[in-house]
């Protein structure tokens, strides 16, 4: 466990600005604890999982095919706007998942591990996060890292491993001691990385349980709303529209701290998966290909698992960086600002704080402030409000380990340090 579980006694005083409400009426308490887990069969937990006993890393890169250069977790060129895959490079061609291969709500990640730049199975490394996304994407190195730690330690990989399964719970795989570490739910873990509101996947509640699988509704809505044309503004007001219907529908919507990752994700499609052979537009034929999103002849869309790197795709020019990601997520939520909180279930809502970029529920950070900068940084090493009564707070390792890879630069630029 990198994270460890604090559920705050209902009657205790605390500092939260954060009331609980888990016995609320209306409120179906039993969700909260088995939020947090996907154990035994249940959806995304490890009697389900695929386990492919043949494990093979991720091949890397050759001197013939160099990418960006980035191997073993360093940091490569930086320089992007090139092939992938590179024509010829048969190693990173895509191949589909076989019913041995993980899968899971990442389809950044998902179509990494179809075309090799993941380890094929879904059970993958830091490193190859790592490398991974500056080979394929051009994610700057300082994004890469965090997003790669924000991986590892949030959704509960191995912080000694250093693996981490992108969808369901491989904790077989992925822990060097299942006794000592529990259970390490991966990427589907709710509440950690995983949250209400999601672009195409359901909230925890309403999907009972399976909030990791494409929802051809979900995408359909996305692709009206934007008329598929998937920029800023308009996933700004899908997402806006998405927490609505959470809001209406979910009577235990949960839109805490790492909900910011979700602003995160969305700019991904008009900032990395776009193609410089299609003039960087964010268009339909790219994103569906990303997402594996096919549409029928009704015009209602399926989900071919073939999340794929469009043919004849370039990657973008210059890297994506901490500060580029930052201040796309405070510039969509300006577009629609809504509060940041929990459902009570009773038609009332709980507004929460947190590090001095959230509070009474509203993300307060300026562009170009000290709280922008440090905002993933803080949701990787500070306590994290994670559900209506609970809140997660790093282990003194998963800390230790953030600092030891981030190296103090976020500290340096005036970041809070961390407090375990
Ligand atoms: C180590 C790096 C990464 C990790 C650990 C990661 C993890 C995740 C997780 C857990 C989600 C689900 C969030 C939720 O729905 O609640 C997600 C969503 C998403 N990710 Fe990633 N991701 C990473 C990198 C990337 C990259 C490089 C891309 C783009 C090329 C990407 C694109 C997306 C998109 C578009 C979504 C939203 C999917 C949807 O809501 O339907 N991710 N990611
Ligand atoms: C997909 O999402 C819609 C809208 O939230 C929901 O009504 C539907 O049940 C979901 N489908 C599946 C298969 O979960
Ligand atoms: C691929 O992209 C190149 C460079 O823009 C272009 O000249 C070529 O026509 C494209 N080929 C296909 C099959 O789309
Ligand atoms: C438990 C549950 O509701 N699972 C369903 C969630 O959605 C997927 C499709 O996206 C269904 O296949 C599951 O049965």
């Amino acid at each position: 466990m990198q994270y460890a579980l604090l559920t705050i006694a209902l009657t205790a005083p605390t500092v939260l600005a954060f009331p609980f409400v888990a016995q609320m009426p209306g409120v179906d308490s039993s969700l909260f604890m088995k939020r947090q887990q996907s154990g035994g069969s249940n959806p995304g937990g490890p009697a389900t999982c695929p386990n492919n006993p043949n494990h093979v890393p991720a091949p890397g890169i050759t001197a013939q095919y160099p990418y960006n250069g980035a191997k073993n977790g360093a940091p490569g060129k930086g320089v992007g706007g090139y092939r992938v895959p590179a024509v010829g490079d048969t190693a990173h061609q895509f191949v589909a998942p076989g019913p041995n291969d993980i899968r899971g709500p990442c389809p950044g990640l998902n179509a990494a591990a179809n075309h090799n730049f993941l380890a094929h199975d879904g059970v993958t490394t830091f490193n190859e996060l790592v490398d991974a996304q500056q080979n394929l994407y051009n994610v700057g190195y300082d994004l890469s890292v965090l997003l790669a730690l924000l991986g590892l330690t949030l959704t509960d990989g191995d912080i000694v491993t250093e693996k981490l399964s992108i969808g369901c719970d491989a904790t077989t795989r992925t822990s060097f001691n299942p006794v000592l570490t529990g259970s390490e739910p991966g990427l589907d873990g709710h509440n950690k990385f995983e949250a209400d509101t999601s672009l195409t996947r359901n909230d925890f509640f309403l999907g009972k349980g399976d909030n990791f699988s494409f929802n051809g509704t979900l995408y359909k809505m996305m692709q009206t709303t934007t008329g598929s044309n998937y920029n800023r503004d308009n996933l700004a007001k899908y997402r806006y529209e998405r927490y609505q219907q959470s809001l209406r529908d979910n009577p235990n919507f949960y839109f805490g701290p790492l909900s910011l990752l979700l602003f995160g994700a969305s700019s991904f499609l008009y900032e990395l998966m776009p193609s410089g052979t299609r003039n960087y537009a964010p268009d339909e034929y790219t994103i569906s290909s990303f997402f594996g999103a096919e549409r029928q002849a009704d015009g209602t869309y399926t989900f071919n698992n073939q999340e794929k790197i469009p043919d004849n795709w370039t990657n973008r020019v210059k890297p994506y960086t901490n500060n580029d990601v930052t201040a796309e997520i405070l510039a969509q939520y300006l577009e629609y600002p809504v509060l940041f909180g929990g459902a009570t279930g009773n038609g009332g809502f709980d507004l929460l704080n947190f590090g001095g970029s959230i509070q009474d529920g509203k993300l307060i950070a300026t562009p170009g402030s000290k709280e922008l900068t440090c905002l993933l940084y803080q949701l990787a090493t500070q306590s994290v409000p994670s559900y209506l009564n609970g809140v997660i707070t790093p282990t003194v390792e998963a800390v230790g380990l953030v600092s030891t890879k981030i190296g103090g630069t976020l500290v340096n630029l005036g970041c809070p340090q961390p407090l375990t």
